[in-house]
């Protein structure tokens, strides 16, 4: 069974997930098992691995170091084509619709379309909308595109719309990694009101209140990264909270 129908059938049911984003270059080996019983432990729904820049030579080791650790599902959330490891479950593939870049939209696929290929993960198209978080992140500095403006929540939306029309397959709104403001709600309602694909929002998201707020708003899929980096303890409680989230009907 396709990784991709596990969000379809949760967004369906309007059950919440979340997932824990982790950075192949801040985690030691043993740093990973931990982490990975950490994830198990408070429920987390997915891992998603990757980075804007990824330094390490050991994304094959620490996709297999997670896999051994737990049944969570591994997503590869590349920041560049050559972050592929066949052992992952599926690999968001990334067109950075927000920006006017073509190299992040089109020319990267073409060039590393047979690699892609060769390795026979799960594919899944994603729209990835970078969105100003209030302060330039890594993601806008690297992706050399200009952020939707975090108070236009039409381009937002219309981005999100052209994005499903064109086929894609998920909406990312990400706010960058770290970035000082995550997403408003307001934002994710609107681009919700209007999609029907699984929405993942992430970036700049501290604690359980906001990552609620976002699942009340429309997110099917939280991301956090950077504060659990920071404090271990948030992943259980920003789980619950996720799972608590009420059904959107
Ligand atoms: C970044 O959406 C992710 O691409 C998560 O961001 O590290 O700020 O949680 P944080």
């Amino acid at each position: 069974k396709k990784l991709y129908t596990s969000f379809t059938e949760r967004k369906a049911k309007g059950t919440k997930s979340f997932a824990v984003l982790i950075d192949p270059d801040k985690v030691t080996p043993a740093g990973i098992t931990d982490l990975a019983a950490k994830c198990a432990a408070a429920k987390v729904d997915y891992i998603f691995l990757g980075g804007s820049l990824v330094i390490t030579q050991h994304l094959d080791e620490c996709v297999q170091r997670l896999k051994a650790s737990c049944n969570i599902p591994v997503v590869l959330f590349p920041g560049s084509p050559t972050q592929v490891s066949r052992y992952a479950d599926a690999l968001l593939y990334l067109s950075v619709i927000s920006g006017r870049n073509p190299e992040l939209l089109i020319g990267q696929h073409v060039v590393s379309a047979a690699a892609v290929k060769r390795s026979g993960l799960e594919v899944i198209p994603t729209g990835y909308m970078v969105i100003d978080g209030g302060a330039p992140t890594t993601v806008s500095y690297i992706s050399n595109t200009t952020p939707i403006p975090s108070d236009k929540d039409d381009i937002a939306m219309c981005t999100a719309m052209a994005g499903e029309m064109l086929g894609l397959k998920l909406v990312y709104m990400d706010a960058g990694s770290g970035a000082r403001e995550p997403i408003t709600e307001t934002m994710i309602n609107r681009v919700a009101s209007q999609v029907s694909v699984p929405i993942i929002v992430g970036g700049g998201i501290r604690d359980a209140e906001k990552a609620y707020l976002d699942c009340k708003a429309g997110a099917d899929v939280i991301v956090v990264g950077n504060a659990i980096e920071k404090d271990i303890s948030l992943i259980k409680e920003i789980a619950d909270a996720v799972h608590s989230a009420p059904v959107k009907i």
